[in-house]
């Protein structure tokens, strides 16, 4: 249906919020207009879908009804200012996904990709990187050869730590890693960060020893570090040449990625679990990193992406977003739109997923010699195979919580 010359604009009929679990939990918003466009977001929020599924059904959907889909922007300042307790994951998960949904309507409206929207391409094709793990060094080389053999350039590289029994991003058999467990509450897990400071840069080391130069290499602390730990890690792996170092210390805590920055040259990339631009502005106008990982669902959808990705820009920042199993390929596929079209777009993590997630997702984007392409289809290019979305399927899963060895909770 034309829009051009139409009097009044379509309105946004019906709202759906589909909790379903194709082999994991995903929270998925579906948004019908009165002309019959579809928009897809993506509201998931790993380990509290409920919570953001109650927060779109109860509270959001009902305010969306009658409105004009084309107000992209007004909406989005709309469910953000209209709501005085505002921020956190779980409110800005919904504005994200509302704000996909309607970009997805408008490109499906125009009959246009979502990156022609947003300006066109900047680049043929879009750097990423995959995950590679091994409990030890053989294999996790196996995981990083079989990445390259399929041409990835950029490779994650996370390996178990002697004397534990669960590392972060590692399974000590080398099977498929999915970090949330099907349980009625998280795992807990023994965490020692001097045992990882000890090994860790001896089996990275081994890694590049083994790729040579032409591979990127990057390394994920998960959160994990005192800044002066951080600090000594990144120097211990000035001599690898990392592509960065990833969440080295809390997020929450900006100054202390200014004292990593005083000590290493290591270039730090933070933000996966940032909301809002408010959560990174210190970090980026004072330069105390190289890489944002802001993630389209967690911090307020395309709109806000793009004004963090400017912001990052003024200040030689660049973007790289959060690209874990735990966004569902909707957001994934917001984010390569983005990706092709921003100029200070670095890379986007693809750590993939199960075969039952891509058949549930069918999408436009895909892989081409090791990098990420949008694809042609209006909007977003994604559908749901409506038999995988049941809303029975769904049963809790959470992330572990990690303890240190005398018992206190610490960052898992
Ligand atoms: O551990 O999203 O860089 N990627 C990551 C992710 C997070 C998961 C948590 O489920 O840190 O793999
Ligand atoms: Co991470």
């Amino acid at each position: 249906p034309g829009w051009i010359g139409r009097t009044v604009p379509d309105v946004i009929e019906r709202v759906e919020v589909l909790v379903s679990s194709p082999s994991r939990n995903y929270v998925t918003l579906r948004l019908t207009t009165r002309d019959g466009i579809v928009g897809l977001g993506d509201a998931t929020v790993n380990g509290r879908e409920l919570a953001v599924a109650s927060y779109l059904r109860d509270h959001v959907g009902p305010l969306l009804i009658g409105r004009d889909p084309g107000r992209i922007e007004d909406t989005w300042q709309y469910l953000y200012r209209g709501v005085y307790w505002r921020r956190g994951p779980i409110g800005m998960a919904a504005i994200g996904a509302v704000d996909i949904a309607l970009w997805d309507i408008l490109g499906k409206r125009a009959g246009q990709p979502l990156y022609a929207l947003l300006g066109g391409r900047v680049r043929d094709r879009l750097a990423t990187y995959r995950h590679a793990f091994g409990w030890d060094l053989p294999a996790l080389l196996e995981q990083v050869d079989a990445h390259r053999e399929a041409g990835f350039e950029n490779i994650r590289v996370q390996a178990g730590v002697p004397g534990l029994d669960v590392v972060y991003g590692v399974t000590k058999d080398n099977t498929v890693y999915e970090p949330a467990g099907r349980a009625a509450a998280p795992a807990e897990e023994i965490w020692d960060t001097e045992a990882y400071l000890r090994s860790m840069p001896g089996v990275i080391a081994g890694v590049r020893e083994h790729v040579g130069d032409a591979v990127g290499l990057l390394h994920d602390a998960h959160h994990r570090l005192t800044p002066i730990q951080a600090a000594r890690l990144g120097k211990a792996l000035e001599p690898v040449g990392m592509y960065w170092l990833e969440d080295v210390t809390p997020a929450e805590d900006p100054e202390a990625l200014r004292l990593v920055r005083q000590h290493t040259t290591t270039p730090l990339a933070i933000g996966e679990v940032f909301n809002t631009i408010w959560d990174c502005q210190q970090l980026i106008e004072n330069r105390l990193i190289d890489y944002i990982r802001v993630a389209v669902v967690h911090a307020g959808g395309i709109s806000h992406l793009r004004k963090i990705f400017a912001l990052a820009e003024v200040h030689g920042v660049r973007a790289a977003p959060h690209g874990p199993s735990d966004v569902s390929p909707i957001s994934l596929a917001a984010s390569i739109h983005l990706g092709v079209a921003v100029h200070n777009f670095a890379i986007q993590e693809y750590m993939g997923y199960p075969d039952l997630v891509h058949e549930a997702f069918p999408h436009a984007w895909h892989v081409a010699d090791g990098h990420l392409q949008p694809g042609d289809e209006p909007g977003l290019g994604v559908t749901l195979n409506d038999e995988l979305h049941h809303a029975d399927d769904y049963e809790p899963a959470y992330l572990p919580v990690a303890r240190r060895r005398d018992g206190t909770l610490t960052d898992w």
